[in-house]
């Protein structure tokens, strides 16, 4: 792939250019009386696609605009496709050597998730005979395979412990917000004008009710920030076709439900990926201690848990490209490099990798880490003292408690509420919180917010376990997101 090039380009012009309006782009250069000047490079801009998801017979144009070029002569092998699941595609390129009519075609896209392009300057020319800057990325177009998931949602195998044996869909992403009057994703997602949502008094808890949205699944853009649980069930409620609470959880007109996720779902998914073995840093599953064939260094994944003040790593958007899972990390930029692959091979593992994979194939970005996530549970009661999430197991943590707002209330230990499947035994573990399955913070004895997986500040207290209960709603808060469901 040509990812690289984006990649080397200076921070902010990646920011932009990710989160680019259509018809803009991330370089831009004012040609004005240089416009045909043998000394202005050519510019490469993708136009954003007519159509936002497609079946695998659909076709996808990507129309193609130049400025300041003389020569073209573009085919397939100088377009690159970024693979955010929906591939492989077969591309076709159509006036490969027209100035005013190049145009990429996707076709027989074969797989479920988003597909992107971009294309290589080499052979796109000024005057002078100087080739373009790679162009800018394009927007991604949704893939579906027939699956019974909305867009931007992938299926997730059940779990009969936690009443979800049907399976269910869940957002790919952290929902961002998308603006119900311009229809753009809102940038900030927190509707301030910065990563910190500084600009937004903290008495608002939530700024979507004054300026409406609705939540969607993609991985441009900054995840929906400065929220209450209570609204973000409202917002994910909002998708549905019923209008009143019982209609909706009934789901009266059998289309399905969409919801907050609920802790059970919530569970089904982290104990999915506890059981997928190149999830874990060595490739073998769970409790590995030096002896039992791997070694006390075996760990899970965390994600984009580490800010920074230099490099002004807070909350970030993801990318287009599951490939690129350690993007934006503090590891992509004190490490400086050249793309934002995970190292090693195959798709690579960093304990800072942002993606998880499913044991259907599929895979889920910020589980762990970049915004905590609120569950629609409350808690009811005390489960122990705060602890890591392998000490769940012990016996400090034997209460068994039901959880309040979900669709089950099953009374369970801690560990089976909130922790993993199997035992983690080893207690010289290497990782500080053991295993990287994160810490659990039970210091209220009745939470009325429960939230998950850590943000991009908890370092070594995020983990696709991680929980926090709170007596206190959150209000206001710029590193709490949330993450719809939609049960068929
Ligand atoms: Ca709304
Ligand atoms: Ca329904
Ligand atoms: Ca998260």
């Amino acid at each position: 792939m040509k990812v690289g090039d984006h990649l080397s380009r200076p921070f902010i012009t990646l920011i932009s250019g990710l989160i680019a309006l259509p018809g803009c782009t991330a370089v831009g250069p004012n040609l004005g009386q240089y416009s045909d000047s043998k000394y202005v490079p050519p510019e490469i801009v993708i136009v954003t696609p007519t159509i936002e998801s497609a079946s695998h017979s659909d076709i996808i144009d990507f129309e193609v605009n130049l400025t300041n070029a003389f020569d073209v002569n573009i085919d397939a092998s100088q377009v690159f496709i970024l693979d955010g699941g929906g591939g492989p595609c077969l591309i076709e390129v159509f006036d490969g050597t027209n100035l005013t009519q190049l145009k990429i075609r996707l076709v027989n896209c074969l797989g479920h998730g988003l597909v992107a392009i971009d294309v290589a300057g080499e052979q796109i020319k000024n005057l002078g005979g100087m080739s373009a800057r790679p162009s800018n990325r394009s927007y991604g177009v949704w893939i579906r395979n027939g699956s019974i998931c909305p867009d931007g949602y992938i299926p997730i195998p059940g779990n009969t412990e936690y009443g979800t044996s049907g399976g269910f869909c869940v957002m790919k992403y952290e929902a961002r917000a998308r603006d119900d009057a311009t229809s753009q994703i809102v940038e900030f997602g927190c509707g301030g004008t910065g990563r910190h949502c500084s600009s937004i008094p903290q008495a608002i808890s939530d700024w979507s009710v004054e300026n409406p949205a609705t939540p969607v699944s993609v991985a441009r853009a900054l995840p929906w920030r400065m929220i209450t649980k209570v609204q973000a069930i409202s917002e994910c409620q909002s998708l549905n076709s019923e209008l009143t609470a019982d209609d909706i959880i009934n789901d009266s007109n059998n289309d399905g439900t969409y919801d907050l996720i609920t802790n059970d779902e919530w569970q089904t998914i982290a104990r999915n990926i506890e059981v997928v073995a190149s999830n874990w840093k060595e490739k073998l599953i769970g409790h590995v201690a030096t002896g039992q064939g791997g070694s006390n260094d075996n760990r899970l994944n965390r994600g984009h848990t580490k800010s920074d003040s230099k490099f002004q790593i807070l909350v970030a958007s993801a990318s287009v490209a599951d490939r690129e899972a350690c993007i934006y990390t503090y590891a992509y930029y004190s490490q400086n490099w050249e793309n934002a692959f995970c190292p090693g091979e195959g798709e690579g593992w960093h304990i800072q990798k942002r993606t998880h994979l499913l044991s259907n194939g599929y895979k889920i970005w910020d589980f762990s880490g970049n915004n905590f996530e609120y569950v629609r549970d409350s808690s009811l009661g005390s489960y122990g003292p705060s602890a890591t999430i392998r000490e769940l197991q012990l016996s400090t943590h034997s209460n068994e408690l039901s959880l309040s707002g979900g669709l089950t209330s099953t009374a369970r230990s801690a560990k089976d509420q909130f922790g993993p499947d199997l035992a983690y035994n080893d207690e010289s573990h290497a990782d500080i919180m053991g295993y990287g399955l994160g810490y659990a913070n039970l210091d209220s004895n009745v939470g009325v917010d429960i939230i998950r997986g850590g943000s991009y500040s908890s370092t070594e207290y995020a983990g696709v376990f991680s929980v926090g209960l709170s007596s206190q709603p959150y209000k206001g808060s710029g590193n709490v997101g949330f993450r719809c469901v939609y049960r068929p």
